[in-house]
């Protein structure tokens, strides 16, 4: 649903391999959003630009531009488009599975994805070393799997609340890929592994997915 051309309000500051980031592009996909996608490439440092910095002073990807509101945060964005679009809830019914989706939401949100946060993995190869970073960075998402693992047991359908596409897919797709990079053995995590699945037949998330976006690099390369 990206545009090139800006004939959309919306505007998404991203980069491909950002899961913060891909989890917004699944969310304006589902609500069938058009934006104009703007490329941040944190390997060349853009995330420190004046001029970035002037959107998100703490220099994260993503960020969403609203017209003259700007929302920095992959969460706050997705509550947004969720009170601001109301079509296409990612939020169930449920008292229950509401919460549910939210504890996998916040899991994947805060304990997971900061420890491996491009930040982190420099800091661990630079001061301690490089060989440490997978080893890292597959002990936090273990970790976080195994919570996440726990809790859906029981509750999932199709996806992991039911049989609709909710928040804690929203979350959890970017970082079934990223465990995917990062070589996690996913024996461990029968419920996980089959939602990785699930969610590649999923044309929302497929668009939204790295690979899929205006400056990932050409396959292959
Ligand atoms: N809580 C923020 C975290 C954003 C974040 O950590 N973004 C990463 C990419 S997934 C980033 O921009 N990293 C750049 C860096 O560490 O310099 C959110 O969910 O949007």
């Amino acid at each position: 649903m990206a545009t090139e051309s800006g004939d959309n309000k919306l505007k998404l500051y991203s980069y491909w391999r950002s899961s913060c980031a891909f989890r917004v592009r699944i969310a304006l996909n589902l609500k069938g959003i058009k934006y104009e996608y703007k490329a941040v490439n944190l390997l060349k440092g853009e995330q420190s630009d004046p001029d970035f910095l002037k959107l998100n002073p703490v220099g994260f990807v993503p960020v969403l531009v609203d017209g003259d509101f700007v929302i920095s945060d992959s969460y706050a964005i997705i509550m947004y488009l969720e009170d601001k679009f109301t079509q296409r809830p990612f939020l169930p019914p449920d008292l229950q599975k509401r919460t549910i989706n939210f504890q996998v939401a916040h899991i994947v949100f805060s304990n997971i994805q900061p420890l491996q946060n491009i930040g982190v993995l420099n800091y661990i190869a630079e001061k301690v070393s490089p060989d440490e970073k997978l080893p890292w960075v597959q002990s936090v998402i273990r970790k976080g799997f195994t919570a996440i693992e726990k809790l859906l047991k029981g509750h999932t359908g199709r996806y992991a609340t039911g049989d609709e596409i909710f928040l804690a897919d929203v979350f959890l797709a970017p970082q079934l890929h990223a465990a995917t990079r990062f070589n996690v053995d996913m024996a461990e995590f029968p419920i996980l592994a089959r939602l990785r699945e699930a969610y590649n037949e999923v044309p929302a998330i497929r668009e939204a997915s790295p690979e899929n976006q205006p400056d990932a690099p050409p396959q292959g390369t």
